[in-house]
């Protein structure tokens, strides 16, 4: 089943998520709604609140080497805390929830997670790179921010501006 994913400025994205604490078929359900949802809109990561579940829910799949997308590079991350960070990287990001716009934001360049799998189980993980970036956006979905928040008062002034003609564009198309 495919989802609808909410867009910048609903409201919605602000939300603070909740911890899940059943790992049920119910869960597993939805996070394969996720990534059929995911897949559909050529995303790498999204996070539940993205398509209206404030769970603390995110799932990450980064193109392999063939640059192709496989369930097997699919993860599951279920309450994730990151318990180390080091380092620092600017990469080019962009978000399912603001279509249209990219920007270079700084994050750190290792985190070492701890979180679930949708099992229950207790994971751990060291990330660097873009697996590190895809993390840290989706983790800032949890606890309601967008990477645009990051942005400079200079930047986001700009980003309002061009994305309010955006919308209005795709509204008479
Ligand atoms: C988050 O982002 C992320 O504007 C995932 O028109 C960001 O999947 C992970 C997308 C940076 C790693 C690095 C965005 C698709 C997808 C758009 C996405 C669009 C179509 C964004
Ligand atoms: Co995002």
């Amino acid at each position: 089943m495919k989802l609808e994913v909410i867009t910048y400025p609903d409201k919605r994205l602000k939300q603070v998520s909740a911890e899940v604490t059943r790992f049920d078929a119910q869960l597993h359900e939805f996070l394969d709604a996720m990534y059929a949802t995911m897949l559909h809109a050529n995303g790498i990561g999204l996070a539940a609140i993205q398509v209206a579940n404030p769970i603390n829910a995110l799932i990450i799949n980064l193109p392999d080497e063939n640059d192709e997308q496989s369930r097997a590079n699919l993860l599951e991350i279920i309450n994730p805390e990151i318990i180390a960070s080091s380092g620092h990287q600017l990469y080019q990001e962009g978000c399912l929830s603001v279509p249209g716009f990219y920007e270079d934001i700084e994050r750190f360049e290792t985190v070492t997670l701890s979180y679930c799998n949708r099992y229950g189980e207790s994971c751990q993980l060291q990330a660097d790179g873009l697996l590190s970036v895809a993390i840290q956006h989706e983790m800032d979905h949890l606890l309601g921010k967008l990477f645009i928040e990051k942005l400079s008062y200079a930047r986001r002034k700009k980003f309002e501006k061009e994305y309010k003609k955006a919308q209005k564009a795709k509204k008479v198309s």
